[in-house]
């Protein structure tokens, strides 16, 4: 067993749902992603466009001049930079900016030129589970098929494995993410934890992002309200635990100092995790 890797969220967004417009400001996002490296974050996901249902989409140039500074300067300074994006433009912009992975959160439906040109920048691949832009997405969260939502997404997945493959990705530069919270209700979030096993079976490894998302909130709700965004983190640790004893290649947080404490307790009583990291 190896330790998942984590993914600290940078958010370069006027409207994310969980810290939309904290990190605006180029100089602010790029200092929070120095703090997230300093608690631990192996990876830096910087995103230009906000995923919340409902959200409309920035202008390319826009997202352009979100992201690119910001992963320009993060990996000047030595870090390993994600860049969440469903636009093939700024994935291009942003690996020859210094980003290793791209963070895909269509899985290469939003965009008919994201695969091919993942393929040729050589970049790690996370491919997530997804049906529809956030304005509509609310719409296809109906999973009424045989095996219900865990047999959908996996076999919706395995249609974005063979396309990204067929594009000419490397299969060891493919991850597959279920999408949680994407044209999903809150029960569909839990049945695709409870099960990830399918998903594992396509053989690909998997990044989870759970951190912050409003199934936790429903879960933890008092009195018929919500708990805020900023309290859901000791709902995430739980999941970061069980995420890590599972053997995810990757948890995708926004509390990076949070989940590394959660995984030094793991590593601290599972341990020691030296085992050949083949995912
Ligand atoms: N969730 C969000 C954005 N990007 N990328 C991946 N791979 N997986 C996710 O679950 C995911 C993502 C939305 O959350 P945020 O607004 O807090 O960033």
């Amino acid at each position: 067993m190896v330790l998942p890797r984590l993914m600290g969220v940078v958010n370069v967004t006027p409207d994310s749902f969980s810290d939309g417009g904290r990190w605006l400001a180029p100089e602010s996002a790029v200092a929070h992603g120095l703090d997230l490296l300093a608690d631990g974050a192996d990876i830096l996901d910087i995103g230009g466009e906000s995923t919340r249902p409902g959200a409309t989409r920035p202008l390319v140039a826009e997202e352009l001049d979100r992201v690119i500074p910001v992963v320009t300067e993060l990996a000047r300074r030595g870090a390993t930079v994600s860049v969440d994006t469903m636009r093939a433009e700024v994935a291009v912009a942003a690996v020859a900016a210094g980003a290793t992975v791209v963070n895909d959160v269509s899985g290469g439906l939003a965009d008919p030129d994201m695969l091919t040109a993942v393929a040729r920048t050589g970049a790690t691949y996370v491919a997530m589970h997804w049906r529809a832009h956030a304005d509509h997405m609310r719409d296809f969260a109906v999973y009424d098929g045989p095996g219900g939502v865990v047999a959908a997404v996996r076999e919706e997945l395995a249609g974005r494995v063979a396309a990204a493959l067929a594009a000419g990705i490397a299969p060891d530069r493919l991850v597959l993410d279920p999408g949680l919270g994407f044209a999903k209700r809150p029960e569909h979030n839990w049945e695709l934890l409870r099960d990830l096993g399918p998903l594992r079976e396509l053989g690909h490894p998997l990044l989870v992002g759970a951190s912050r998302k409003s199934f936790l909130g429903r879960l933890l709700a008092s009195g018929g309200s919500p708990r805020p965004v900023g309290e859901r983190e000791h709902a995430n640790t739980a999941l970061t635990v069980l995420l890590a004893q599972q053997g995810v290649w990757g948890l995708r947080v926004h509390d990076v100092r949070a989940a590394r404490d959660a995984l030094s307790v793991v590593e601290q009583v599972l341990g020691p995790l030296t085992g050949e990291d083949d995912r």
